[in-house]
């Protein structure tokens, strides 16, 4: 067999399992998974390596209205996934067929292959799936439309079959041995610090909130991780701390576990919280924050 690899680009408004679909594809955690919407901030490379292809996936942030400069910088992410690559998959939820003209427009006119995809197939019936699949196709005529379950791994067989069908045979981009991601260790350091927040803070505070790793000391028995946690205002950072700082410490205590389980080793993290003023508008910060 020839050597297959490309990019797929996996797109779609928040919420519907872009995140869980990638990490079930490549059987690793990498992106973070949350109930709540806009999860996702970055662009991120997934990759599947196999004696016989080599497929990156990226990962992308939900598309939606932007209120923020912030925003706009993630769809600025989204929207170079739509010209750099070699297969885009458009993923929907079994009940949203809503979506808006320029972005059903953009999916029409893409000059590769576009898979639709209706995930969370396990939330309704046979005849629901029937009506969404041919509501997609009327709207959007793609090359393929697959309904299937990213949370319970169903149908994800079919669909690698299906990329691979259309993958071009090129050689591997990246080295096969070693590369996972395009993102380091301390991107997902946190990004992990980053889902506990979401998790464990409710209403504004994840979406008010960036964790960036100031510095990361690595030995070999264990990594010393310090971590400052942006906050837009200071009555956020109070909410953040908790009384007699009782909430941070149960922030640090659940994201250590997650880290430790993902680099291997023991993790002693410091975490800071720091009022930046507005951070999601103010375009210095941005970019320190890595939204280019
Ligand atoms: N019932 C069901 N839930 C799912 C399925 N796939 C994902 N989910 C859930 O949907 C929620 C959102 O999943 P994510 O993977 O974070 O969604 P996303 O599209 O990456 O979201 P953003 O990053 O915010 O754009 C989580 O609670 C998932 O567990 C599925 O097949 N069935
Ligand atoms: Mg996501």
């Amino acid at each position: 067999m020839e050597h297959k690899s490309g990019f797929v680009n996996i797109i779609g408004k928040p919420n519907v399992g872009k995140s869980t679909l990638v990490n079930a594809l490549i059987g690793q955690d990498l992106s973070v998974v949350t109930p709540k919407a806009q999860t996702t901030r970055h662009r991120i490379k997934a990759i599947l390596n196999h004696d016989d292809y080599q497929i990156v996936f990226s990962d992308t942030p939900g598309i939606m209205k932007p209120a923020y400069k912030l925003h706009e910088r993630m769809l600025d992410a989204v929207e170079e996934t739509f010209t750099d690559a070699d297969l885009v998959l458009y993923v929907t939820e079994l009940n949203d067929r809503t979506i808006s003209d320029e972005l059903a427009s953009k999916l029409r006119g893409l000059n590769v292959p576009l898979f639709v995809l209706i995930n969370k197939v396990d939330t309704g019936d046979q005849s629901a799936v029937e009506a969404a699949v041919q509501h997609w196709k009327d709207l959007l005529d793609p090359v393929c439309i697959l309904p299937l379950s990213a949370l319970h791994k169903f149908q994800l067989d079919v669909l690698l079959r299906y990329i691979l069908d259309v993958l071009p045979v090129a050689p591997a981009y990246f080295d096969k041995d070693d590369e996972v991601s395009d993102r380091s260790v301390r991107f997902f350091v946190s990004e992990i610090i980053r889902g506990v927040i979401l998790q464990q803070y409710q209403k504004e505070i994840p979406y008010s909130v960036e964790v960036t790793v100031e510095e990361y000391k690595e030995s070999p028995e264990i990594d010393r991780i310090k971590v400052l946690i942006h906050c837009a205002r200071e009555t956020q950072k109070a909410i953040l701390l908790g009384h007699r700082g009782s909430a941070i410490k149960k922030l640090g205590t659940e994201s250590r576990k997650r880290i430790e389980a993902f680099i291997g080793k023991h993790a002693y993290i410091e975490l800071t919280v720091k009022v930046a003023d507005d951070w999601r508008d103010n375009d210095r910060l941005l970019k320190r924050f890595g939204y280019e």
